[in-house]
């Protein structure tokens, strides 16, 4: 029986697109388990940031040279390539950031400070990387709002029930993520907008997880800020997007000022550029955003449904497969989940299986995930994450539970 998954896609040739898969680590061949952290790049994403240097490296928006003006639109390319991708209404509701991290930040900055005052109340949920936690602690804390929480069910679901009781008139943002990074759990999020809004809230999307595996239509989910990282949908680190609805950047203060963010600077007054602009001050990620366009385009050639359904048949083969070890617990079991499967191991630390699992040349992740508050719900210290990507092959599976059976085997001599 083939070892590859059912799917269309032709997933041995995939494979020849990324150079990094092709190596030895430890004296084996390398199988990349850690997706969910930052997924690996294809030829196309290396070569246009080889390409920029080489040819046409300049700054942006400002010279009227030749390479200026092949930057420029190389770059302006990236931001419809994202609009379209996420399907909003302009460009201008398109802006560069280093990834979901900083855009969470401009928001809880800029919205925040604006428009949070005494008593408002911020929900979140359980499932939350500490990039869509301490953001909003810091303005909360100098708002004086208050933070609440939506729990989670022992399958790593949110409790949507406890959810509408915690949204009354005084509830201002929602912020949550449209799968979890650490269980993998697809959150309802056009339900969660649905509600916020109802209350009069305005919800932020963290999309981190989401961006190489979801489907995204930001005017069909209707939510009002949505942010994405490069470096997890096979783009380069150091660039992602907040995707924000222009009526309300309109009326947000800018984050950073500095050069590209005015229109007009004397010492008594400055005024601001139009959006995007306004929030991308000083000289961005330019080679990095430009290598996104490709990434884009990779995803888009493949098929997102496509690729879903590779990395569903992936993660159902996992968990199956790693269920009928003995002594290893699965967390994270939701209906809906992204290729994201981690699991412990009764009597070994989540350190020292990495570790054993790198010796075999297998990359996964362990520890808490930035999702320390979630470690804490489940009563533990942290996992190992196994997160697939479209490379990967159930021959990569049968290698990962084969490791595990013997490392299990000669703990416990069973
Ligand atoms: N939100 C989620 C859901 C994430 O998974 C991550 C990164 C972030 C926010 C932050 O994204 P960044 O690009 O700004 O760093 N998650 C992980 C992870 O699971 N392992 O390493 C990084």
């Amino acid at each position: 029986m083939s070892t590859l998954t059912s799917s269309l896609l032709d997933i041995k040739k995939i494979r020849l697109q990324f150079p990094v898969l092709h190596q030895q680590v430890n004296g084996k061949p390398l199988i990349y388990f850690d997706n969910a952290a930052t997924n690996q790049k294809p030829k196309q994403v290396i070569e246009a940031l080889t390409h920029y240097y080489q040819h046409d490296n300049a700054n942006i928006h400002r010279g009227i040279h030749t390479l200026a003006e092949r930057a420029t639109r190389a770059f302006e390319e990236t931001r419809l390539a994202m609009q379209h991708f996420i399907n909003a209404r302009a460009t201008a509701e398109i802006i560069f950031t280093r990834g979901v991290t900083e855009s969470i930040n401009l928001v809880a900055s800029s919205y925040g400070r604006a428009f949070l005052k005494e008593g408002d109340e911020i929900i979140l949920s359980a499932l939350e990387h500490h990039s869509n936690i301490v953001p909003w602690q810091l303005i909360a804390q100098e708002k004086k709002a208050t933070i609440h929480v939506i729990p989670v069910f022992d399958s790593g679901e949110l409790d949507l029930d406890a959810y509408r009781k915690l949204l009354s008139t005084k509830t201002k943002i929602v912020s949550v993520n449209h799968a979890s990074n650490s269980l993998g759990t697809i959150n309802p999020v056009k339900e969660i907008i649905r509600l916020a809004h109802q209350a009069g809230a305005i919800v932020l999307i963290d999309g981190a997880q989401a961006a190489a595996h979801i489907e995204i239509d930001v005017q069909d989910l209707d939510c009002d800020f949505y942010c994405i990282s490069s470096h997890k949908m096979y783009g380069p680190t150091g660039a992602g997007i907040l995707y924000g609805k222009k009526e309300i950047l309109d009326e947000m203060p800018p984050y950073m000022g500095g050069g590209e963010m005015i229109s007009d600077v004397t010492f008594a007054r400055t005024t601001f550029n139009e959006l995007p602009y306004k929030f991308e001050a000083g000289t961005p990620n330019i080679a990095d955003v430009i290598a996104l366009h490709e990434a884009v385009q990779f995803i888009d050639s493949l098929g997102k449904e496509n690729i879903a359904a590779h990395e569903s048949e992936l993660l159902e083969y996992a968990a199956e497969n790693l269920a009928t070890i003995p002594s290893v617990k699965l967390i994270g079991t939701a209906k809906e989940k992204v290729a994201v499967q981690s699991f412990n191991i009764e009597g070994i630390h989540p350190f020292d299986v990495g570790q054993l699992l790198d010796a075999q040349g297998i990359a996964v992740r362990t520890g808490h995930h930035c999702t320390q508050p979630l470690m804490d719900r489940f009563g533990i210290e942290g996992t190992v994450r196994a997160s697939f990507s479209v490379y990967n092959t159930k021959e990569e599976i049968d290698n990962l539970v084969k490791c595990l059976r013997k490392l299990t085997q000669l703990s416990y001599g069973k």
